[in-house]
């Protein structure tokens, strides 16, 4: 086999080049050939300085994670890092694409680095439950101080290559589009320069303000984490102890976290994420319909949310409503949100003006006559989304792909309306649309192949993760909320109190429990606003006034600051309700709350994979990661379950009597 790693000689430096696409991942071979070609350079008289890049679209993206677990191959990465250190000749680090991870670490180990100035750098392990392992808390710091290296490595978010100049990270900026000759022409420059800059041999200054405040700001973020700790333990670990003895203790701590079922769940879902955008089905080379103009129905928060996802994209939107105070609205709330964000600093005031002029709002429903896609955002109402659908079917483009919100309806039904149900797809967003990560799509019994591919790939191009869905009520998130909701409110009753359910889903790591999303969400969403009607603690709630955070009343009492307490009004619903349905009381355990409002997702979860509603358990639990803020420390509840033994869960499910998913007794589930 040739090695990805080849080398090109320009008088008096030699160019080391890798070429292991698609993102130069630190595979074995690359790692060989990079420690052929070091020694090479130094073997050679005539070389007087090296230059490290890569072919493709970037630097080297890291290890190579599909090696983790196995039999590790010789040279191992820390080992080839060292041994550009300790070069004789200097080399330099020509950087473009991004540089994370290992490649960041190859970067830290090479004595210079020029970047184009698209390019970032990073050291993103810790979103796969790691740290940089490769000396990486041990040179950040000493190169760039303990701040910066806080930030790379316990959050994991690339730097630009302005950025990195400033803190010194890089040494230049060259061309964008000549980097490997500036490259060369820097090296020339340096390579008389004595002695050598080895980060190794740099003093790192311990900062114990800037620790402390860094993990008093982060605390939240970080909460049920190991790796944040972790690699904040490394780079305090660099200003304490000589370098050797700080490589020692990064390495154990590396090999902790690769041993634990975090990065093992943080890893699942890093593939998971990728692996949802395929469709079994589908070919990957399918031709795409081109999407030049996309037009929405309905200004209200979820249609104003999901045109901001194709304005920040470059991509115009033509949003329709019925009437102008309602359109009115809309805009000036997409523009709000806008500005809310620049005032942040993270959008241009151009950028704004930019995305507002893109947006085309109109109470003339033929102009959607122009779009390619067509996304209904009205309210969930078959019969209102069954005369949409019949319009659009009129006034559409050939080829035009008519797409609905809906969050639980039947799509084959919505589609069936028109004469072109294979144009027609679910792309089901979450709140805030503009936010939240995930989308379902909704894959029609006729949804043409070519639609479904460029549902996809435009999700991508909108910076959404998309999972394929079958038809099936609430989809694939929605429904396994089912089960979730009816446990939570039964053992209210049997038991429970609303703060012990949340504490226990809290602490499992979601961002928040059932009743505490009522609270947020509204406890009057769903109700029939009949105040004789009241079946349940929750129309009970609903029908003295107590919706939520909104009227500072809900599951929960709050003050002005949306603080929340127990509420005594609320224990007294329940007794009522408990007395009312004469349900027996016992002591609620925290594990009962798990076997009967997590376990049952995960046999929901069994139930939807068994009828073919999703392709894979992985896509159900990137569902559950990016649509509901599973703890992504326990890889989606499908991953969990595994990892937690499917016969603890089936166990723990026929305990209380539910009837268990065949392929979950097997423990047959893919
Ligand atoms: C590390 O470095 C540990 C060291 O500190 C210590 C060692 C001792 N390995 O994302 P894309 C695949 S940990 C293997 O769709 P994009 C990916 O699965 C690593 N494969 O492209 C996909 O495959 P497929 C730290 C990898 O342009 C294909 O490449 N580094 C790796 O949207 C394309 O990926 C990271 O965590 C990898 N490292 O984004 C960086 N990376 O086509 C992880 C990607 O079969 N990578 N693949 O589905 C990324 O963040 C993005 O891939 C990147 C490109 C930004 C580079």
């Amino acid at each position: 086999m040739t090695s990805p790693i080849r080398t090109e000689r320009h008088d008096d430096v030699l160019v080391i080049i890798s070429d292991n696409p698609p993102v130069n991942a630190l595979g074995a071979a690359v790692r060989q050939g990079l420690e052929a070609a070091i020694k090479e350079g130094v073997a050679d008289a005539s070389i007087e300085a090296m230059v490290i890049r890569c072919d493709g679209r970037t630097f080297f993206a890291g290890a190579d994670i599909t090696e983790f677990g196995k039999a590790m191959v010789e040279p191992g990465l820390p080992t080839v890092v060292d041994m550009i250190e300790a070069s004789t000749k200097p080399v330099v680090a020509a950087i473009h694409g991004t540089a994370l991870g290992g490649g960041c670490e190859v970067a830290l180990g090479c004595h210079y680095r020029v970047a184009v100035p698209s390019a970032k750098l990073g050291t993103p392990e810790v979103k796969l439950g790691l740290l940089p392992g490769a000396g990486g808390t041990q040179r950040l710091p000493r190169i760039a101080g303990v701040k910066l290296a806080l930030e790379l490595t316990a959050k994991g978010d690339p730097i630009s290559a302005k950025n990195a100049l400033d803190a010194g990270l890089i040494d230049r900026i060259v061309g964008e589009d000549s980097l490997e000759a500036d490259a060369i022409a820097f090296a020339r420059e340096i390579k008389a320069k004595s002695p050598i800059p080895r980060a190794s041999e740099r003093e790192a200054k311990a900062d114990p303000e800037a620790v402390a405040a860094f993990q008093k700001e982060n605390a939240r973020r970080f909460r049920g984490f190991d790796a944040p700790a972790a690699n904040i333990a490394c780079v305090v670990k660099a200003t304490e102890v000589p370098f050797a003895e700080g490589i020692a203790f990064e390495r154990q701590e590396f090999m902790k976290l690769m041993m634990g079922t975090q990065s093992a769940a943080q890893r699942h879902i890093f593939f998971a994420e990728r692996q949802a955008a395929k469709i079994d089905d589908v070919p990957a080379d399918t031709q795409l319909r081109p999407i030049k103009r996309v037009g929405v129905i309905g200004a209200g928060t979820m249609g104003g949310g999901i045109s901001m996802n194709f304005l920040s994209a470059g991509i115009p939107v033509t949003i329709v409503e019925m009437q102008q105070e309602a359109l009115d609205r809309g805009s000036a709330t997409i523009r709000k949100n806008y500005e809310a964000t620049a005032a942040k600093g993270r959008m241009k005031p151009e950028q704004v003006e930019a995305a507002m002029g893109a947006l085309t709002p109109t109470l003339d429903f033929d102009a959607l006559a122009e779009c390619d896609l067509i996304i209904e955002a009205v309210y969930e109402n078959m019969e209102v989304k069954k005369e949409i659908f019949t319009r659009l079917d009129g006034i559409a483009k050939p080829g035009a792909i008519l797409a609905s919100n809906t969050s639980y309806l039947d799509i084959d039904e919505i589609a069936a309306v028109t004469g072109r149900p294979q144009d027609v797809v679910g792309m089901h967003f979450f709140s805030p649309a503009n936010v939240m990560k995930l989308l379902e799509v909704v894959r029609g019994a006729k949804t043409a192949p070519d639609v479904l591919a460029t549902v996809m790939a435009l999700a991508k191009k909108i910076r959404k993760v998309a999972v394929v869905a079958g038809v099936t009520y609430g989809f694939i998130g929605n429904r396994m909320l089912m089960p979730r909701q009816v446990e939570a409110n039964k053992l209210l009753l049997e038991g429970a109190t609303p703060e012990q359910i949340d504490r226990v889903h809290v602490a499992f790591g979601m961002p928040m429990g059932p009743f505490q999303m009522a609270d947020l969400a509204g406890v009057d969403i769903g109700w029939h606003r009949d105040p004789n009607r009241i079946e349940n603690v929750r129309d009970a709630l609903a029908a003295e006034g107590r919706w939520g955070q909104k009227k500072q009343a809900g599951f929960y009492d709050y003050d002005e600051k949306r603080n929340p307490t127990p509420s005594p009004r609320v224990a007294e619903i329940i007794d009522e309700w408990r007395a009312k349905t004469n349900t027996p009381q016992h002591d609620v355990t925290d594990e009962e709350i798990v076997e009967r409002t997590l376990y049952t997702m995960v046999n929901e979860g069994a139930l939807i994979l068994e009828e073919g509603m999703a392709q894979r358990a992985s896509d159900v639990d990137v569902v559950w990661i990016y649509g509901y803020g599973w703890p992504v420390y326990r890889g989606g509840p499908m991953f969990w379950a595994k990892s937690e033994g499917y016969d603890k869960v089936v166990a723990g499910l026929e305990k209380h009597g539910f009837d268990v998913a065949k392929s979950l007794k097997s423990g047959s589930i893919k």
